[in-house]
């Protein structure tokens, strides 16, 4: 059961970097980042997101992907590889 389910956080995490991931070479970018931290915010607010929430959420959002990006990218060439991405959820998974 446990295996299983470490498989579907992969393929789940797989998933969500292939949606976002708009030039299709298998890495997010900072700005691709922001694109799925957005999506993520309307999701999250769902019916009731507004431009002014997003646009609140801007600032704190570059922080956040420049926090993601220094904590994600281990090989610092600015992208976040499907290996790295793996890497951190499992971190992030740890604590
Ligand atoms: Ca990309
Ligand atoms: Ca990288």
């Amino acid at each position: 059961m446990a295996a299983n389910e470490k498989i579907n956080d992969e393929e789940i995490g797989y998933y969500y970097m292939k949606l976002h991931d708009f030039d299709a070479n298998d890495k997010l970018d900072g700005l691709e980042l922001m694109q799925s931290m957005i999506h993520s915010i309307e999701h999250h607010h769902e019916n009731q997101v507004n431009q002014t929430t997003v646009t609140n959420n801007i600032d704190n959002l570059s922080e956040s992907v420049d926090y993601f990006l220094k904590e994600c990218d281990l090989n610092s060439d600015g992208f976040i590889e499907f290996a790295e991405f793996k890497a951190y959820q499992a971190k992030i998974k740890k604590n």
